[in-house]
Order: structure tokens, then sequence, then C-alpha cells
């Protein structure tokens, strides 16, 4: 398999963890975003959206989007489920990961942050107010979710971690990168100190990455 990524990118981020949980190797490919090769030629030929990450599967099947990837290598790769067997649950997992990959993380992105700043007329002070206020509603949300299902466990959705878990990571590590104070949020913090003493997750960290730059 073939892996299309940016050490940075909070979207391949969630899928090197997949990889990891899974125990799979790939080849990687570095998309470098921050020099604009995700527009190449080349690339869009491959992903249409210009956006990281794409996976070219072994039968030469090419998936983008994050959580379809990581849906498809679940499906074809059982032995370790990301998901729980209960439908119900399983619905509240996906509906988690929703609001992480389709609400928050969105509004955070490189293409977005541009056109605010060069089309709006939006500062370094606006856009990371925009940042701010965007990530911590979202992980607030996220925090409130977890306090309501009044679960003790360790991880969002169980005692193993899952595809929750595997956006919930990335996008803590966003919002410290980005300064945003999330201290409050108990509940999160702890399930993700939880991950970050798994390899499978500390291995898939931006700065264990071989694209990783300062
Ligand atoms: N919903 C997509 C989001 C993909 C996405 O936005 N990727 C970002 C990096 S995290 C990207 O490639 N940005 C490039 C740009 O904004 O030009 C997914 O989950 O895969």
């Amino acid at each position: 398999m073939k892996f299309y990524g940016y050490f940075r990118s909070s979207s391949a981020y969630r899928c090197r963890i997949a990889f990891n949980i899974k125990g799979l190797g790939c080849d990687f490919e570095s998309v470098h975003l921050k020099s604009g090769a995700q527009k190449s030629t080349e690339y869009a030929a491959l992903n249409p959206q210009k956006l990281v990450p794409t996976l070219v599967t072994n039968g030469g099947l090419e998936l983008t989007q994050s959580l379809a990837i990581i849906e498809w290598l679940d499906e074809t790769y059982p032995e370790v489920s990301l998901l729980p067997d209960d439908i119900d649950l399983r619905a509240q997992v996906r509906a988690f990961a929703q609001i992480i990959a389709c609400e928050i993380h969105p509004l955070q992105n490189l293409r977005v942050l541009k056109y605010i700043g060069a089309n709006l007329n939006a500062g370094s002070d606006e856009t990371s107010a925009w940042l701010g206020h965007w990530l911590y509603e979202g992980l607030a949300a996220c925090e409130a979710i977890l306090q309501k299902n009044g679960r003790d466990t360790a991880f969002c959705f169980g005692d193993a971690p899952g595809l929750a878990d595997l956006c919930l990571a990335p996008q803590i590590f966003s919002a410290t990168r980005f300064g945003v104070d999330i201290s409050a949020l108990t509940r999160i913090n702890d399930i993700n100190a939880a991950c970050a003493a798994l390899p499978e997750f500390r291995n898939a960290e931006p700065a264990r990455q071989p694209d990783y730059e300062e």
C-alpha cells in the first residue's frame, strides 16, 4: 500500500494511528503541504480535492478522506477492530469521529486559514481567534458528550482505543500547536494521556515522521 500524507496533517495522523493499531506497514510519500505540493498536477490527478491523505491499496484502489480510509482498513484487516460490535455504540463512535473530522478540523485547515487571511483581511490575531473559537467549541462538545455518556473507561468508548480516540488525539495535538487552552476539558485530556502512553499513538506523532521539520 502507498500512503500519501504530511507529518503535520491531522487527517493523515489519524490514519497513521490506524495503521499502527492494526500493525500494518505501507510505503509513505510525503506531500509537502507548506510548499503547495498538494496542488501539483501529478498529485491532483490522484486526489482531485488536493488534500492529504490518499491511500493507494495493493489492488490499485485510490482512496481519499481519512474516515473512509480508516473504515476501509478496518473492514479489510478486521483482526483488531477500531469500531465496537454493538450497532448503537458504533453509531455513537462514528458521530464522535465526525464531530472532529467534519466539524472541527475543516475550520483549521490550511486552505481555509489562507483564504480568510488573503480574502477577508484577517491578520494573525483574527486568524488565531477564529481557530481558537472553533477548536475550543468543538472539543468542548466532545468533552460534554463523553461526560454525558458517563463512562469511566480509559478511552472514549471503551477500554481499548478505537476510531474516536484516533480522531481525538490528533485534534488535541492541533489545539496544543495552535495554543488553545483546553486544560478545563479534563476527560479528553485524560484520554489523550492514555493514548500517548501507547506506542501506536506515539509512533504516529508528527515529530516522529520521516518528513518532520521544525
Ligand atoms: N476531510 C478530509 C480532510 C483532508 C484535509 O483537509 N487535509 C489537509 C491536511 S490535514 C490538507 O491536505 N490541506 C491542504 C490545504 O489546505 O491546502 C479528511 O479527513 O481526509
